[in-house]
């Protein structure tokens, strides 16, 4: 028991440290780059576990959910064979519609969204529904092929379906 008590002071007290470090961190040196993607992942892990539904054939999904993860989000794997009825349930445009749908939050991601647009979206907060790459663009997280990428438009949607840029990758 004293032992456990320990390890979360230990655990606590380098939450602080990192949280210094990215306070200072506009000034950071190569030696703090380690430190501070530490942060990223400690902060991350408060705030986003995230279900993704997809097809149990859909070996693309299981590439972005690596992604996912190694961006240090929490996944929640959903497998169904329906993935047409979880697109309607969650509103995603059919326009914008992709391979795996995943949930954060009150948020949808459709697609192959890069996990720093999903960090964006968590972060903005903006007044929409969720933000979708349509189809499944080479080059796109979990979609990669060798060097090849087709630039692609990172997509917001709203509840009435008003779709908008988000972002643009090449
Ligand atoms: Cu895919």
């Amino acid at each position: 028991m004293r032992h456990q008590v320990s390890k979360s002071k230990i655990f606590v007290v380098s939450l602080a440290i990192a949280g210094l470090v990215l306070a200072g961190c506009s000034a950071a040196k190569e030696t703090d780059l380690a430190a501070t993607e530490n942060v990223s992942s400690a902060q991350a892990a408060l705030v986003s576990e995230i279900t993704v539904f997809r097809s149990p054939t859909c070996s693309c999904c299981g590439q972005w959910i690596a992604h996912a993860e190694a961006a240090g989000f929490q996944v929640k794997d959903e497998i169904t064979e329906d993935m047409s009825a979880i697109k309607q349930q969650y509103g995603v445009p059919d326009s914008l519609s992709s391979c795996h749908t995943t949930v954060v939050g009150d948020y949808v991601i459709e697609g192959h969204v890069p996990a720093a647009d999903v960090r964006r979206l968590l972060t903005e907060k903006p007044d929409i529904a969720g933000i979708a790459v349509p189809g499944m663009p080479v080059g796109s997280p979990g979609m990669e092929s060798g060097d090849s990428v087709e630039p692609y438009t990172v997509f917001s949607f709203t509840e009435s379906g008003e779709t908008a840029a988000f972002s643009e990758h090449s």
